[in-house]
This record gives structure tokens, sequence and C-alpha cells, in this order.
């Protein structure tokens, strides 16, 4: 079954990375393909913020290593994987920097990194929890709904990552407005939901039968299904963990196949859209009035000049400023003509090699006028020959029919 939702995502793979025009959509494929052919599950911890999302995680993972509190807290995606104990923080420009695990807060916390000033993309650890000793990667993501918009979302973002789900509600609060829209979202793109209701230790029994028999009618209403995973469970007191971690590990085991198709076909059809409205964008750029386009295209000139001329005067650090100037072009091109068009960040661990000037110059040069080129390329910029109107507008049409095809046959 898995094969064929994976010969899906290759065949729109090929589709996607022979036009510039999807680069961003040809690079989420390739991604799903990887998650595929790994057959590694990603459970994460989602919910609102101050549920207990990171304190339950912990116990799970039986490690402290998480840190919570009774303000919003955790600010960056934190990814948990088995190994020998280690902290690495991944920023957004491409560095990785080892870190010990007492200076984790610095990092993923809204307090110490307000608004992510420090660029941090994830942050990955390690640690020897038998939870996560057959492959699953566990995730702590920031909660939803604070005053702290940047952290919903990053929660936002993330979640189309997730395979499987762990919604973290309380109960001390019934599920809210807040929690319904992001579990709206969430349904989009993981294939398996587990509903843990944290904090009992805060009620007696016949309360937390009522708020059970509530949430739990309400929740079968929004999944469309009676079939929902309910986990009373105190992060506090240990209580209902273990019934939790074993559903997950029985579900990893037994069903991890299913898991995974149904989260892949999520993922693939909501990047065969993005790669759609993509397409249906350069429609309305190829009529768009010449003015409105010169415009645009001026600015792009912009945008590579003051790159360039703040490339001249750089002299270290070349491979981080050669990512740093990707992102910038990405934003741009996002900015001006509302696409995705991405590169490949490069990893720099600690230490990284220094590339030289001269060659750091020739690739800031190659990067400016590839996207020049490849911008009038795909837009047709002040193309006089018809043919290659035809072929461009052909190219478009067909590519558009085929990713249609395809996800036509998604279930
Ligand atoms: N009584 C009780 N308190 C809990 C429990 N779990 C978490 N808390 C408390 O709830 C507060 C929030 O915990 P966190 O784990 O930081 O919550 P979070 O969902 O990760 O919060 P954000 O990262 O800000 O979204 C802390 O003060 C915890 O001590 C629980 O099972 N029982
Ligand atoms: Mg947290």
């Amino acid at each position: 079954m898995n094969d064929t939702v994976l010969e899906k995502a290759k065949r729109t793979y090929e589709l996607l990375a022979a036009d510039p025009a999807v680069s961003g959509q040809a690079q989420q494929a390739a991604a799903l393909i990887e998650k595929l052919e790994s057959q590694e599950i990603t459970v994460s911890m989602i919910g609102q913020f101050k549920r207990g999302k990171s304190s339950l995680s912990n116990r799970m993972l039986e490690d402290e290593i998480l840190p919570v509190g009774i303000v919003p807290i955790t600010s960056a995606v934190t990814k948990v994987v088995y190994g020998r104990r280690a902290a690495e923080v991944r920023f957004l420009n491409g560095v990785v920097e080892e870190i010990p695990f007492d200076r984790l807060s610095e990092f993923i916390s809204e307090q110490e990194n307000a608004d992510n000033r420090l660029g941090v993309e994830e942050v990955v650890l390690h640690t020897q929890s038998e939870f996560l000793k057959n492959g699953l990667t566990f995730v702590d993501t920031p909660g939803v709904g604070s005053f702290h918009k940047n952290n919903t979302e990053t929660a936002y973002h993330y979640m189309k990552e997730s395979d499987a789900v762990i919604f973290l509600l309380s109960v001390d609060s019934p599920i809210n407005q807040i929690e319904i829209d992001f579990l709206q979202s969430t349904r989009e793109f993981a294939g398996k939901f587990y509903f843990a209701v944290n904090k009992t230790d805060t009620v007696g029994q016949a309360d937390l039968d009522a708020y059970m028999d509530y949430c739990g009618k309400l929740l079968r209403h929004m999944m469309q299904t009676d079939e929902i995973a309910m986990f009373p469970v105190s992060a506090k007191s240990g209580e209902g963990i273990d019934t939790l971690k074993n559903a997950i590990l029985r579900d990893c085991r037994k069903s991890a196949g299913e898991i995974l198709t149904s989260s892949a076909e999520k993922k693939l059809r909501d990047l065969i859209g993005s790669a759609l409205t993509q397409l249906d964008f350069y429609w309305k750029a190829m009529n768009m009035e010449y003015k409105e386009l010169d415009d645009r295209f001026a600015a792009v000139s912009d945008a590579v000049a003051s790159i360039k001329g703040r490339a001249a005067d750089l002299d270290c650090l070349f491979e981080v400023h050669l990512n740093e100037m990707k992102l910038e072009l990405s934003g741009k091109v996002k900015e001006l003509f509302g696409m995705e068009y991405r590169y490949e960040i490069e990893e720099l661990p600690m230490g990284l090699v220094q590339m030289d000037k001269e060659d750091f110059l020739g690739q800031v040069d190659a990067l400016c006028d590839d996207l020049q080129k490849t911008l009038s390329g795909i837009l047709l910029y002040r193309e006089e020959n018809a043919y290659a109107v035809v072929r461009r507008i052909n190219a478009i049409n067909r590519l558009s029919r085929s990713l249609r095809r395809i996800r036509d046959g998604l279930a």
C-alpha cells in the first residue's frame, strides 16, 4: 500500500523538479519521499499553550529535558531521538551548534529567545529513552493561542510534518475554539490522533468522567468517527502515562505503514494543491501589465545589486552569509511574486570549512544571475518569441493536468 503513495510521491517529484517554477514544492516532495522510504514515524505533542505539553513529554521520555513553566515557554520545535545524550541547535541559516543541556532554554524558551530573535529553526535532542528505541521521532512544539503569535505560527507550520499527533487537552478547561481550529487544520495532515487529557490530578473522578464524556462527544463529532482514542493522564503524578505510551508503541509496531500512508497522502494532496496555486499565479503574472512586471523585476535587480555590494565587503563566515543570502532572495521572490522559490540551505556544523572569498563571490554572482534568468524564463518576461510563449503555456498546462490526475487518485 505504501508503495502506491511512494510511487505517486516520486512521480510528483519528477514533474515538479523538471520545472523551476515549482522548486519549493519539489523540495517538499523530496522530503516526503525520504520520510516514506525511511518508514520512521514522527509523533508530535501539540495543543494550546500551557496544557502541559513539555511536562508530559518529559514524563514520557523519562528525562527532565524540556523547560516547563507557568508562563508561555516553548518557542521552538524540539525533536527528540534515541541516542547518546546530546543537544544540537539548528539555525535557519544552516549553522548547527552542539550545546550542553543546561543551556537549552536560551534557545527554546519564549522568555530567553523572545520572538525567536536568535533565528532557531529547531532543536534536536538525543536521549536514551526506551520509548524512542525503535526509531520513533518525538517532537515537542510551541503552544497555540497565546499572546506570542510567533509560537502559534511555528506550531501551525510544523504540524504539517507530523505523522501521528498527541493532541493535548487539559481537564481544567473544556475544549475551546482555539483548539477546535487547530485540530481542524491538523486533521488535514496527520495520519493518527491520540487525545490526551492532562492534569487529572487536579479533579475528582466524577468531574473527570463528566469531562471525558463531554469532550468525547465533541471530538467524535469533529473527527467524524466513533473511534476516538482518549487518554486521561497526569504529567505531575505520572498516572495514565504508560497506557498512552503503550498505545503509541503498539500502533507504531503494528500499523506504522498505515499511519505513514494516511499522513503521506494528506501531505501529498497539500503540496500538489500548493503547486497548482503557484501555477495559477503564473497565468496572472503572464497577464500582468508590462509596467507592473517591469517594477517587480526592477525590485529584484535592486535586491541583487544590494546583495552583491554587501558580499564584496565581507571577509569571513562566507558559508553562513551565502545561506542567509539564499533566504533573503527566497523572501524577496515571495514578497514580489507570491511564489515559493527555495534554495538548498547547506547544513553548517560548527568548525565549518572556510570557503575562500573568490569562491564565495563567484557563488553569489551565480545565485543572483540564475535567479534573474529563471524568473524571466518562467514568467516569460519580455519574451518576444511567440513559439517560446506557446511552449511555456503548454508546459504549464501539461504540468497542471498531470498534477491534478495524481491528486484525484489519492484516497
Ligand atoms: N497539576 C498539574 N499541573 C501540570 C501538569 N502538567 C503540567 N502542569 C503545569 O502546567 C504548567 C504548564 O506546563 P508546560 O509543560 O510548560 O506546558 P506547555 O503546554 O508545554 O506550555 P507551552 O510550552 O507554553 O505551550 C506548568 O506550571 C506545569 O507545572 C499536571 O499533570 N498536573
Ligand atoms: Mg512547552
